[in-house]
């Protein structure tokens, strides 16, 4: 099996309308159409067994807010799991997992098969996360109101990744983050607007000139921006020794 094998997801969430929406457009639509993924969404309530339908209860040991109850979550995956082979690594979005990041994508892609749990209210019941999770992810050092949002981000962050989704070319370039700089700036017609010009390198035809003039663009973008990427870029020991010399960080 190739390193991006992952091709079903399963998502267990009190909201899958949530889902709808985005799984019914662009990329992530057209990767479902064309059968390249599979993603199959779950009602945490269609595991709950009383009249309301109750997936959260309050905190022992008092304390604000409701946390998700265990036995819903784990008839839920017990249910899930059997509805296809091999068996899902279970994700956990949580505030707190590990946060995404290129590698931790490229991880998850490397899995056969995942099904995510959507965290919501204050958390879950610790017993989900020893006994039933095997990876807990988050998105960012920013508070949400649940795991919906997070798993859809990672869910496109891994689709687009599949072969034949956007092309074998555009996911190898990116495996490297396009050789670990930021992008050149980009122009389109018309060549003038408002008074503001493109630059003339870029209307030059000279192939060569526009080569260096983007080169010297990433190089310089990245270090302004994200100087913190420049250690892992694909640099030559010219860009590097130039870099060191107009005061970027020590690679
Ligand atoms: C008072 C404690 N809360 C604030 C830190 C904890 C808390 C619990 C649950 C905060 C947010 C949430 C809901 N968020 C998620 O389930 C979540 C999340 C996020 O909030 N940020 C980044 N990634 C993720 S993944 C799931």
């Amino acid at each position: 099996m190739s390193a991006d094998a992952a091709r079903r997801y399963d998502v267990l969430t009190i909201f899958p309308g949530i889902f709808r929406g985005p799984l019914d457009e662009t990329i992530l639509r057209r990767a479902l159409d064309a059968d390249l993924v599979e993603i199959a969404l779950h009602d945490l309530r269609d595991w709950t067994h009383d009249r309301h339908r109750t997936v959260d209860d309050y905190p022992f040991g008092g304390g604000p807010g409701m946390v998700l109850k265990p036995e819903p979550i784990f008839e839920a995956v017990e249910a899930i799991q059997p509805l296809a082979e091999p068996p899902a690594s279970v994700v956990l979005l949580t505030p707190q997992g590990r946060r995404l990041d290129r590698d931790l994508v490229a991880e998850l892609a490397a899995l056969p098969r995942l099904l995510l749990i959507c965290g919501r209210y204050e958390g879950v019941d610790e017993r989900v996360r020893e006994r039933l999770v095997d990876i807990e992810v988050s998105v960012a050092d920013v508070v949400l109101s649940g795991g919906e949002l997070p798993a859809l981000l990672l869910l496109d962050a891994l689709v687009r990744r599949i072969p034949g989704v956007l092309g074998g070319e555009a996911s190898l370039a990116e495996e490297s983050f396009e050789g670990g700089l930021l992008e050149y700036p980009q122009y389109t017609r018309p060549s003038e607007f408002r008074g503001w010009s493109v630059p003339d390198v870029l209307l030059s035809g000279h192939h060569a000139e526009i080569e260096r003039w983007r080169r010297a663009q990433r190089l310089q973008r990245t270090l302004d921006r994200r100087p913190d990427l420049l250690s892992e870029a694909d640099l030559t020991p010219e860009e590097r020794d130039r870099l060191e010399s107009a005061g970027g960080p020590p690679a």
